[in-house]
């Protein structure tokens, strides 16, 4: 499947806005593939389908989340972190994919985790530093991504928590656990 053809069948999933902030991701999701030696195909896919979800019933995706036998605290916490795992499981389903490589960087796309690989944490950061992005600090985050990997995750990650404490936002311990380890890593 080429991109055309992925951005085709992604397209009636996602509201016009959503759809162009995909394109941005996949944009940037390709180039950080390139500086940093990943499989471009896979990074291609991943990110075109990282959003798949976005827009689906909250009762489906509780009910997959369940059937699927999904971390089940997940329902517990924000429905905004359904999607990645549940459109994981829906881009197998109805879209055919099954590298487990591309399914994962799917699933952990909002959260992150501990022990990304690589193509997780391309998409994880493109998500984060696509150009329509306006996060503060963001640029800032921009600049590490063309230096390095892991700072570029790392920061990001500590934005978010960052937003989410000053919101008072639960965060769920995926968050955390991707936190604490790049933290190790870029040490
Ligand atoms: O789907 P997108 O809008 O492109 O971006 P996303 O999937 O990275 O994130 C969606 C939202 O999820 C974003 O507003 C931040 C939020 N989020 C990320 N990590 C956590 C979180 N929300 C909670 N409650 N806990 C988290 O750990
Ligand atoms: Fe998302
Ligand atoms: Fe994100
Ligand atoms: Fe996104």
């Amino acid at each position: 499947m080429n991109r055309e053809e992925a951005l085709n069948l992604v397209e009636p999933h996602l509201k016009k806005t959503r759809f162009e902030h995909t394109k941005r991701v996949t944009d940037t999701a390709v180039d950080l593939a390139k500086l940093y030696n990943e499989d471009v195909g896979k990074v291609e896919l991943a990110a075109v389908f990282h959003d798949y979800a976005k827009y689906r019933d909250l009762e489906e995706m509780r009910r997959w989340i369940i059937s699927e036998s999904l971390p089940k605290d997940l329902l517990t916490f924000h429905h905004e972190l359904w999607h990645g795992p549940v459109g994981a499981i829906l881009v197998k389903k109805e879209i055919g994919i099954n590298d487990q490589m591309i399914l994962n960087a799917i699933k952990y796309h909002t959260t992150g985790k501990k022990d990304m690989t690589k193509l997780e944490k391309i998409v994880y950061l493109a998500d984060y530093i696509e150009p329509g992005r306006d996060f503060p600090g963001v640029d800032k985050v921009r600049e590490q991504a063309e230096v390095d990997l892991d700072m570029g995750c790392f920061m990001a990650t500590k934005n978010t928590i960052q937003f989410l404490l000053s919101k008072n936002q639960p965060i769920y311990p995926d968050t955390f656990h991707a936190y604490n380890d790049l933290l190790m890593t870029i040490k």
